[in-house]
Formats: structure tokens, C-alpha cells, sequence
């Protein structure tokens, strides 16, 4: 029998959110990151992600030097707590230089600026001991078409990420794929467009990927094939589970609170890939509702670990000797009802 998972989790200081969207300001009080660590040991995680400013804040304001300092620091703390690092990315999407994306910015000031804070982004994420850069790319794609040339786009993507690759020999590129939002098309909106990307750079063993469910969901994808698919590249690095409920904007709602059954495949695929084996997390990228209450603050990351929990016992307790049995009588209407008794507890 195969080895089991001992399935490591972890989450950002940004999934602490405070209820903030485009129409209203924010509802609850921020919390302290103090409070945040402390939190994510005493309810079962195992490591923090962070983008760079969540690791030294006010990043643009600092000396290499200083932010380099303070990531020792923050280190320090970490190990002090037992908590580890899972990864840096840069946070290409507040500053006035990448109002026009980031690495595929018009301006070329703009493009250099993006590449010197993703090679800080990467010493940080060397002092936090983690290998792993993600690189949500935002604002790289277009909301007018005519705007930019998606030719040039791509290969200003394969620059930049170059530039990274050099900048550190030990540093991977988990590209987080995300088709829309902020931008009406997004240049990498899927793993296919992630891995084919890879191929150009100059050591595509190091470009990679990372998984959101939502992300998969807003593209008109499968997440639970996506994930199948980049571990048939063993480009699964890192992943955020969450979930969509339809075409609209990025929800970020707890895991399987909307699609059990597909939070189920999900929790097959990985099963089946073996992730978590090679030290990857799994991570729950998703956001409070701005209806709770500061008291219940963690529960949406509390339950999402949950429903991950209960569903790998699902996964585990499958009946798969009989759901071969179905599949090879191409039987799948009661392939399909064998899974809905199964998650019903039938
Ligand atoms: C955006 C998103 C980000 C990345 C990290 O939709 O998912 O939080 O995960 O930059
Ligand atoms: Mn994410």
C-alpha cells in the first residue's frame, strides 16, 4: 500500500482579513501579526505564507540592508514558535509602478522596478529558508486589448523570469495562475499557459506552478484536473484550496462550503499525486465572510482544515475495489450515485 500523507497546512496573515470590499471599508479591527502566529499553532498549522511587505512591512521605504534584517528577524521568531516559512511573493499590485501591470508594464521604469523587488522578495524568501517564490501575476494582462502586444507580453514574462532564476540558483517560480480579476484577461489564466511559459525560460525545471481552486473555477476549469495535470509535469509545488461559487469575483470561501464533491476530487487527486510527500503545504487561501464577528475569526480557516480532514477520510474509505467494478461495466450512472451515498455517509 502506498504511503500515507501526513498532510502539513498553512495559511497568510491575509486570510485574517477585515471584511474591507470595493463598495464598504473594513469591519473588523486589524489584528496584531503576533496575534496571527500565535493563532496558526494553536489551531493546527504548521507554517505562515507571505508576501514580501507581510514579511518586512513598508518594504518600499527600507534599505536592502534594512529589509534584510528584518526578515533575519522575523526568522528568528518563527523558529522560535516552530512555525516555518512556505513561501515569499512579491505584492506587484499596490504600488504606483505597477498601476500597468508589473513585469509587462508599458513603462520600462515600471518593469524594473518590478524585477528589483521580486529579486528582494527572493533574498527574503532565501532568510526565511524557503525555496519557493509564487508569483500571483496580478496585473499582467490587459483591460483594453489594444493597449499592449500579448506577443511582447510573454516574452517581457520570460525576461523577468529569467532575471529571477539568475538572481538565486535555488529559488523556484510557483506561477499562481488566475484567469480575471483585477484585469479583464489575465496573460497566464491556467496551468497549461503556466507550464508552457516554464518551457521558455532559461531552467524550466525551476518555473512551476501553484494551484488556487477558485482561480481554476473563475477559468471554466476542473480543479481537481488541474491538479492532476500539473503533477503529471511534477510542477504541483504549492496550493491554495478554497472555494467559488460561479463566474463572478473572486470569492475565496472555505473549502468545500460550496462544491463538496469536487472539494472531494480535489482531495483524490492529491491522494493519488502523492502531494505532501516532497514537503509541499497545503495552504487555504480563503477570506472571512464580512458578516463575522471578530469572536469567530478563525473559523473559516479552522473549518476548512476540517473539511479537508473529514474529506481525506472519505478519500481513504472510498470503495475503490467497486467503483472499478462500475467503471469497467461503464456503469457510471451508479459510479456516480456510489460517490454521492459515499459523501452523504450512506
Ligand atoms: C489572489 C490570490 C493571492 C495570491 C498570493 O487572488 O490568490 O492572494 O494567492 O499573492
Ligand atoms: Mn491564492
Amino acid at each position: 500500500m502506498a504511503k500515507k500523507t501526513d498532510y502539513k497546512f498553512c495559511f497568510g496573515p491575509w486570510n485574517i482579513s477585515e471584511g474591507q470590499d470595493p463598495y464598504g471599508p473594513t469591519v473588523r479591527k486589524p489584528q496584531t501579526f503576533d496575534w496571527k502566529l500565535s493563532q496558526l499553532k494553536a489551531h493546527g498549522f504548521d507554517a505562515m505564507m507571505f508576501h514580501d511587505d507581510d514579511a518586512v512591512p513598508d518594504i518600499d521605504s527600507k534599505s536592502a540592508a534594512q529589509v534584510l534584517k528584518e526578515a533575519k528577524a522575523l526568522k528568528k521568531r518563527l523558529d522560535n514558535l516552530g512555525i516555518a516559512a512556505e513561501m515569499v511573493a512579491p505584492r506587484l499590485w499596490f504600488h504606483p509602478s505597477t498601476i500597468d501591470g508589473a513585469y509587462t508594464s508599458n513603462d520600462p521604469k515600471c518593469r524594473a522596478y518590478a524585477i528589483d523587488r521580486s529579486r528582494l522578495s527572493i533574498d527574503i524568501a532565501h532568510e526565511l529558508d524557503t525555496d519557493i517564490l509564487v508569483l500571483w501575476l496580478a496585473r499582467e494582462g490587459s483591460y483594453i486589448r489594444e493597449s499592449k502586444d500579448a506577443r511582447r507580453c510573454v516574452d517581457l514574462l520570460v525576461t523577468a523570469f529569467d532575471k529571477m532564476l539568475a538572481h538565486d540558483k535555488g529559488i523556484r517560480l510557483a506561477i499562481e495562475p488566475k484567469p480575471n480579476e483585477p484585469m479583464d484577461h489575465a496573460y497566464i489564466p491556467t496551468i497549461g499557459h503556466a507550464l508552457a511559459v516554464a518551457q521558455l525560460t532559461r531552467d524550466p525545471k525551476r518555473v512551476g506552478c501553484l494551484i488556487e481552486s477558485a482561480h481554476a473555477t473563475l477559468a471554466g476549469l476542473d480543479p481537481a484536473d488541474e491538479i492532476d495535470f500539473a503533477c503529471a509535469f511534477g510542477k504541483l509545488w504549492s496550493l491554495h484550496l478554497n472555494d467559488q461559487n460561479g463566474l463572478k469575483y473572486d470569492q475565496d470561501r472555505p473549502f468545500g462550503c460550496t462544491n463538496l464533491r469536487s472539494a472531494f476530487d480535489q482531495v483524490r487527486s492529491l491522494e493519488r499525486n502523492c502531494y505532501g510527500q516532497r514537503g509541499e503545504y497545503v495552504c487555504f487561501d480563503v477570506h472571512p465572510f464580512r458578516t463575522t464577528k471578530e469572536e469567530h475569526w478563525m473559523a473559516h480557516l479552522v473549518n476548512s482544515r476540517s473539511t479537508f480532514l473529514h474529506l481525506l477520510e472519505k478519500a481513504r474509505s472510498f470503495d475503490e475495489k467497486s467503483a472499478q467494478k462500475l467503471v469497467a461495466d461503464r456503469d457510471y450512472q451508479n459510479l456516480d450515485q456510489m460517490v454521492i451515498e459515499h459523501l452523504l455517509g450512506r
